[in-house]
């Protein structure tokens, strides 16, 4: 596995790196799962901020400051809603970690958090959820040198597995 990657099975609201990136939706107001944790953790003036960027689409991402959280920033992005794999899901999810990434690239974050967008309240299943996230970070790093460490914060046991055996895959 490469060293710049790591899985881990955690709470993403713990982890101490330059960007956690939010499972939001598209009000980006909070909600539950892993975005009820970090507005929880941030305290209000994540909200706050959040309210003054005025939403963001499917397959998209905003950053803030991460506040109360040790995370300097937040990506919040926003991935699909599974709706059957018949509506474009798989792009779109793609997209959302390209959204992410351009914006790694434009703050020069050199440490990178990341949950299993959307594969909670929005039932994207876990196996190509997986393998597109791992497979974006890959393209990703391929191409910039200045994000060093990739963290999978994986909520549950089989999120866990799934990134391992994905990260084996890609990365060998
Ligand atoms: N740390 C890391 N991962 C977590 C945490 C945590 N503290 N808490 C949950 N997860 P979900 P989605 C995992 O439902 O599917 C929200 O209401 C969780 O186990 O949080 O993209 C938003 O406002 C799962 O593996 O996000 C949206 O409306 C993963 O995070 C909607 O849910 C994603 O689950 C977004 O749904």
């Amino acid at each position: 596995m490469s060293e710049q990657v790591q899985v881990i099975l955690g709470d993403i609201t713990k982890q101490a790196v330059d960007a956690i990136v939010n499972a939001a939706n598209t009000t980006l107001q909070g909600g539950g799962g892993v975005d009820g944790a970090i507005h929880r953790e941030a305290g209000p003036h994540l909200v706050w901020e959040c309210r003054k960027l005025g939403g963001c689409p499917t397959g998209g991402a905003k950053i803030t400051k991460g506040y109360y959280l040790p995370a300097k920033h937040v990506i919040h992005a926003v991935g699909p809603i599974w709706q059957g794999g018949t509506a474009g899901e798989e792009e779109l999810l793609a997209r959302t970690y390209r959204s992410v990434f351009e914006l790694v690239a434009q703050h020069s974050i050199t440490s990178l958090a990341l949950p299993a967008i959307s594969t909670g309240a929005y039932r994207f299943p876990l196996d190509r959820a997986t393998r597109i996230a791992v497979r974006e970070t890959h393209s990703f790093l391929q191409r910039h040198s200045g994000l060093k460490h990739v963290v999978f914060v994986c909520f549950e046991r089989p999120t866990y597995d799934a990134y391992v055996a994905a990260v084996a895959e890609t990365f060998g």
